[in-house]
């Protein structure tokens, strides 16, 4: 037992910062902080994101329906700086309450529809163009088994395991323990899944195979929280073939640089209005 013990109070309070990496953006209230309306774009799709896991899905989604030809998929892309606080103005929280990206402004039709929470992004957008979502029978529902697996299993790679071996202003052995082990044993889910399966809901490439990449294939290639060796993310041979596969597709490419603001130059892009930002961004 470490010598630092933890005594909870009897009721807490928000008294003092917790440190660590995002401790400025952390409150135990919802809601706007400032009257920030969002920018508006001339495409059908407004999108408020930021390139992390979570807003890559959505831009590998809309790159790849454009990849397919389909035009009226086209989008502006719009940075939400989470760490400057964007996601708790008015504009955004009129469209995502929970203050988080990825959210999206479909302007398509006669109404305006807000949609927030990746997953409902990415199930919107298939819907709306019979694409990376199979209709109907055991492929579709295997589609939105993994899809949701992905929604619940994801907090537990980057809240859990990300925010105490990256992030935590101090290293914890417990949460590093106990989220290490569970990472590690979704790993090894998606690894035999994909042992007998070309994607990760069977034969056809689908939204799911679109929102478990940027979490557990970006992981297993070693751009996650350099935690690569401390997992031996190798060992999952069948996860590596996917990582590796998905990688190389056109949209997976395009999608991921869309609302960068980090990392090499060449492939940063803080806002997209047209292909030919992306074309200029990696060139
Ligand atoms: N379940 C949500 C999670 C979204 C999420 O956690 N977004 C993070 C960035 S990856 C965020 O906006 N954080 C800002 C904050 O917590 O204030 C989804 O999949 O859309």
């Amino acid at each position: 037992m470490s010598e630092n013990v933890y005594l909870p109070p009897k009721i807490w309070t928000w008294d003092k910062a917790s440190g660590g990496k995002f401790a400025n953006i952390n409150r135990p209230i919802s809601g706007a902080t400032h009257d920030t309306a969002l920018p508006v774009g001339e495409h059908p799709f407004q999108l408020y994101s930021l390139a992390t896991p979570n807003g890559v899905k959505v831009t590998i989604m809309f790159e790849e329906l454009l990849a397919l030809g389909i035009a009226e998929a086209e989008y502006d892309g719009w940075l939400i700086n989470i760490q400057e606080g964007d996601q708790f103005g008015e504009g955004f929280v009129s469209i995502n309450p929970n203050s988080k990206i990825p959210a999206l402004l479909d302007r398509s039709g006669k109404e305006d529809i807000r949609v927030f929470e990746s997953g409902s992004i990415l199930i919107h957008l298939a819907e709306k163009f019979d694409a990376f979502l199979p209709t109907s029978g055991i492929a579709r529902t295997e589609t939105l088994n993994w899809l949701m697996w992905q929604m619940g299993s994801a907090p537990f790679l980057g809240g859990g395991f990300g925010h105490f071996y990256a992030y935590a202003p101090e290293k914890f052995e417990y949460p590093i323990n106990r989220y290490a082990m569970e990472v590690k044993r979704q790993l090894d889910v998606l690894d035999k899944q994909l042992e007998n399966n070309e994607f990760i809901a069977g034969d056809e490439y689908t939204i799911a195979d679109m929102a478990i990449f940027p979490w557990y294939g970006i992981l297993v290639k070693g751009k996650l929280y350099e935690a690569a060796e401390f997992l031996q993310v190798q060992e999952y041979e069948h996860v590596q073939r996917w990582a590796e596969q998905l990688s190389q597709r056109t949209g997976v490419q395009r999608g991921r640089v869309v609302n960068k603001t980090w990392g090499d130059n060449e492939y940063q892009l803080a806002e997209r209005h047209s292909a030919a930002d992306i074309d200029n961004a990696i060139s």
